[in-house]
């Protein structure tokens, strides 16, 4: 996206108006807390707020449970630390970070069930893990050396695809069909399945994902969309991407929309497990809007001192999706310091062992790059392949010369 200030923009074609955002107009973006509308089950002090609708199914984790949860927090995160170091050292080619936003991935994926589907965009990593997939496959994804091409069927855990908007589509396309193959409202609870389609706040001003809106809301499909507003579309603020509070444009389409805090993971959690399960029982789709931050840069390539104030990040902080998990759970006696130290441990072997792996990860054949372009043998991909490869055998042939 561009840096162009609205506002500031002249007039087209020299006529004397021109579009401007009014400040007061919008909704106060970043620094602002969700509004009365957001569930919260965890403030940022660790405190536990009672909730009617929710308490029920976070009630219903076990201290293993939520044990997990703080766990499967910790080593994303460090993961993902990792990933952006190695990153600046060169041995990726780019990374996008999902610090900041762990909470509501960690939640919504530990809400899914094994036979229901999730279309990520490209920073969710904590989606994937939750998926049990290797972090190592997105790492060798971005850096460069396999395209990303994990069985979706496998994980229930479909390609990262960066074509913003792109992942409503084909969530809904997925939706409707699990709608046909029966297996929705059945009353079967491992038959019974749903899709998380995830979108950015910035996605929502997409063509595509107003589209699968309108598709998901006619055909009353089994999805769910999963729209982490982290405030920013690479230098767009929200203000840039809607009037209206995300989930309420689920409103004009006939389904419900929750805004939930998308550092609270009991919270993501709570409101994801109770969406995915009125979808795979028949009851239609939803928009959750999770709302949140993104502590880092849009992507290694991107520096965001260009367009947002230190202060704002440092009101997020204070919003961490770990400290407050942590301290609830000790206040709660449910994890000790033993248990913590633990993690912590794990996460250090975690971080050593992407380092080792992405180092000495082998080189793909410079050929590779043709292969699994169609399912069978096609003639112009094997000619286009000799070709290459000829091109670039001829360079080692006059070097060795
Ligand atoms: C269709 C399309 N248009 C533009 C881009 C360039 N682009 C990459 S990321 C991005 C911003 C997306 O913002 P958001 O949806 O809020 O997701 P976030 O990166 O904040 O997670 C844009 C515009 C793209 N990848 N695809
Ligand atoms: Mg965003």
């Amino acid at each position: 996206m561009s840096d162009i200030d609205v506002a500031a923009t002249p007039p087209v074609g020299g006529m004397d108006h021109h579009v401007s955002v009014d400040p007061a107009a919008v909704e106060p973006r970043a620094a602002a807390d969700g509004g009365p509308d957001m569930v919260q089950l965890l403030t940022p002090e660790g405190e536990r707020i009672p909730h009617a609708e929710y308490d029920e199914i976070v009630d219903a984790l076990s201290h293993d449970d939520l044990r997990g949860l703080y766990r499967d927090l910790v080593l994303v995160r460090r993961f993902d630390l990792e990933a952006t170091s190695l990153q600046r050292q060169g041995e990726l080619g780019l990374w996008a970070s999902l610090l900041g936003q762990e909470a509501a991935q960690i939640g919504a994926g530990r809400a899914m069930r094994k036979q229901d589907h999730a279309f990520p965009g490209y920073r969710e990593h904590g989606l994937a893990w939750a998926r049990g997939l290797d972090p190592m496959r997105l790492i060798a994804m971005y850096r460069g050396v396999d395209k990303g091409a994990w069985d979706p069927a496998e994980f229930g855990f479909h390609s990262y695809t960066i074509v913003i908007g792109n992942q409503s589509l084909l969530g809904t396309g997925y939706a409707m069909g699990i709608q046909r193959d029966g297996a929705v409202g059945t009353g079967d609870d491992a038959r019974d399945a749903a899709v998380i389609a995830c979108m950015g706040d910035g996605a929502t001003a997409q063509g595509d994902n107003n589209e699968a809106f309108v598709f998901a809301g006619v055909y009353n499909s089994p999805v769910v969309f999963f729209c982490q507003n982290n405030q920013w579309a690479i230098s767009e603020p929200n203000a840039r991407q809607t009037r209206a509070p995300i989930y309420k444009r689920a409103d004009g389409f006939g389904f419900p929309g929750i805004r939930v805090d998308g550092n609270d993971v009991l919270a993501s959690y709570a409101v994801t497990t109770a969406m995915l399960d009125r979808a795979r029982s028949g009851d239609g789709p939803s928009l959750i809007e999770a709302f949140t931050y993104r502590m880092a840069a849009h992507t290694t390539s991107d520096d965001p001192t260009k367009y947002r104030i230190s202060a704002e990040v440092e009101i997020w902080k204070l919003r961490d999706p770990i400290a407050r998990y942590k301290r609830w759970l000790a206040h709660e006696g449910i994890a000790d310091a033993e248990f913590f130290d633990a993690i912590e441990q794990e996460a250090d072997e975690l971080g050593e062992h992407v380092r080792a792996a992405t180092v000495g990860m082998a080189d793909p054949e410079v050929g590779d790059i043709f292969d699994q372009v169609y399912v069978e043998p096609h003639q112009q991909v094997a000619d286009d392949k000799a070709t290459f490869t000829a091109y670039q055998a001829s360079f080692e042939t006059a070097e060795g010369a």
